[in-house]
């Protein structure tokens, strides 16, 4: 069942949509792409969507610009900001991609960029023409759209902010104890992506205990540091704010703090629990710090700036993970073009203090490692892992994980029978599950190195999970184009990792969901409280029927499916005790 390496890469890299080489059309491109479909990996290129739907005139004239209708405009430009920006940036500067501003894509010329987006390119530019992805027309229409003036977005400031923000119950009217009977440190808060929605879902009793409005595509949850407010980010960058000790628990208050955003954090630090919210932007390239009772924006830092090594400016540095230091009053903040990790001080948001670190280009996601002190976050398209000592307040290493693309999720922390504590990343873009050492104490010939490299079940992996009382390593493969493998987990013995080459089981999560219709993939594994289950969701497309599988982590049995109409597109999940905890 497992596919070779090279035709996974071939599916994947074409969906990664990596870059729009603007070099000659190299001769027989076409047949080079011919294997070039639009794979997987698309679903996990930023997509702009909510960018998409802002209306935009066409900038003004210049002579020579190519002929286009408002509609036409408008219409490539929810493509673009669809399909392109997440690799081509918003103001078509440059990210993971190349430049496409007008005097690139003008020398160019129409004809030139017409084939290239018809045909792609070996280096990753997706085949949007020859895969169907994109009709001749709208091939045509985007190659007129890239020659013209890219459309801005609107900034989003105080006003606009202040103007989105509504405190739906004040603090003084909401309850002084829990109203419910609900065990709040066993929940799970489950992210109905294509709903705008999240489910509550009892840990012990499987119950729906409420399914709540959120924003648009919503993405994470995280939990303030006494367990009992909910924090919900949209991929419309709105934060729902939600408060577990209602009965039954309900939106106390929103705000917006952009346009296009992923992450949302919470105060953790003695002295300062529940005391503030933030959330970073993909667009505008922002971070707000709020009140942790209310939502109300106190703070807004731009990320604009130099990138770390170059020293060039970046007009759209997005906001990847944000997570809450343990030592320290700070958020550490992930910044991912210009590769700076910034620890941002609160303890005085009005003369803030932002120690910035240079790490590497395109931070993405991270957790902690078992002892809180050392966050490892993935530089994703540069193949390496970032570890910040969040005591010491600095880079401890840039470790090369060896794969193609680390995708931790948050990690997971395992207690390896040779090189003690480790912490294990999956990774897009191959089979391989690398293992750093993360104890420099106990362990120090082995701490912030890659000690074992583990073969899963193929590429197209998002998260890998464990917990403190498990002996297992749960690995899925959500995006591998093969439907077998994708709706798959893999899982290693913890204490059989010192073998020589360490046999991994499958289950059949998607199976075991008994869903006909459709091809679910399976997608992040999650610890109950006590470290006794992992929830997976089997996440099918918005018009089939969707579950959540329950396995037994002793005896690797399936132990509950939860089907329920309402559960439309899950995906993450977070189990309240464990996220705020931080314990993965
Ligand atoms: Fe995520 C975390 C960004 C697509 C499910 N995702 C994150 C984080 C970032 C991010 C920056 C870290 C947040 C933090 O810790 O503060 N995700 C992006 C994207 O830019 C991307 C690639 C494309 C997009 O347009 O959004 C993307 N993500 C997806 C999906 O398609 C997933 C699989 C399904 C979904 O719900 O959208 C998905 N992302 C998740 C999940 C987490 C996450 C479940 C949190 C994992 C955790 O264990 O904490």
């Amino acid at each position: 069942m497992k596919p070779d390496r090279a035709t996974f890469r071939s599916g994947l890299l074409a969906g990664s949509a990596l870059v729009l080489a603007l070099a000659a059309i190299p001769a027989g491109a076409e047949q080079k792409t011919d294997d070039h479909t639009t794979g997987p990996g698309a679903a996990y290129q930023p997509s702009m969507t909510t960018l998409g739907e802002l209306q935009v005139e066409i900038p003004g004239r210049k002579p020579g610009d190519p002929v286009m209708t408002p509609e036409e405009y408008q219409a490539a430009n929810k493509i673009y900001f669809e399909r392109c920006a997440g690799c081509h940036g918003v103001l078509r500067k440059g990210a993971t991609g190349k430049p496409l501003t007008p005097d690139i894509t003008r020398e160019n010329g129409y004809e030139y960029l017409r084939d290239f987006i018809t045909y792609g390119s070996p280096a990753g530019m997706p085949n949007w023409g020859t895969s169907g992805e994109l009709t001749e027309e709208q091939v045509d229409m985007m190659a007129r759209y890239i020659l013209l003036e890219p459309a801005e977005p609107p900034e989003f400031g105080m006003p606009e902010m202040r103007a989105s923000w509504k405190v739906i119950v004040k603090p003084e009217d909401r309850p002084t104890r829990k109203m419910n009977d609900i065990d709040i440190d066993n929940l799970f808060s489950v992210t109905l992506r294509d709903a705008g929605q999240i489910a509550l879902i009892d840990g012990g009793t499987y119950e729906i205990k409420a399914v709540l409005d959120t924003g648009y595509a919503v993405h994470i949850s995280r939990i303030s540091a006494s367990g009992r407010y909910l924090y919900v980010i949209g991929r419309d960058a709105k934060v729902n704010m939600i408060d577990l000790w209602m009965d039954p628990p309900a939106t106390v208050a929103e705000v917006k703090i952009g346009t296009e955003a992923r992450s949302v954090e919470t105060s953790k630090f003695e002295g300062f629990e529940d005391r503030y919210a933030i959330a970073g932007a993909y667009w505008p390239p922002q971070y707000v710090i709020m009140d942790g009772d209310t939502l109300e924006p106190l703070k807004i830092k731009s990320t604009r700036g130099m990138i770390y090594d170059e020293q060039t400016y970046h007009p759209e540095p997005r906001v990847a993970s944000i997570v809450a230091s343990h030592y320290r009053p700070e958020f550490i903040v992930n910044i991912k073009e210009t590769g700076k990790v910034q620890l941002v001080d609160y303890s005085d948001i009005r003369n803030l203090r932002i120690t910035e670190i240079e790490a590497e280009r395109f931070l993405h996601d991270g957790g902690f490692d078992r002892s809180g002190r050392y966050f490892l976050v993935a530089a994703n398209a540069r193949g390496k892992v970032a570890v910040i000592d969040t005591k010491e307040g600095k880079l401890t290493a840039l470790i090369e994980t060896g794969g193609e693309t680390p995708h931790p999720g948050r990690g997971a922390n395992l207690m390896h029978p040779v090189y003690g504590p480790v912490w294990a990343t999956s990774h897009l873009g191959d089979e391989t599950v690398a293992l750093i050492g993360t104890d420099p104490e106990g362990h120090p010939d082995h701490a912030w190195k890659v000690v074992q490299t583990l073969e899963a079940l193929g590429g197209g992996s998002l998260f890998v999970k464990s917990h403190p009382n498990s002996d297992h390593l749960y690995v899925d493969a959500p995006l591998n184009p093969d439907a077998e493998v994708s709706a798959s987990v893999a899982v290693f013995t913890v204490s059989e990792l010192g073998q020589e080459e360490p046999e991994y089981k499958v289950l059949p999560v998607g199976k075991w969901a008994g869903i006909e219709d459709g091809q679910p993939r399976v997608v992040q594994g999650e610890f109950n409280k006590a470290g006794s289950e992992i929830w997976f969701s089997v996440w099918n497309a918005k018009d089939k029927p969707s579950a959540i599988v329950i396995v037994d982590d002793k005896t690797l049995k399936l132990k509950h499916v939860i089907k329920d109409p309402r559960l439309i597109t899950p995906t993450g999940k977070f189990n309240v005790y464990n996220t705020r905890s931080d314990v993965y």
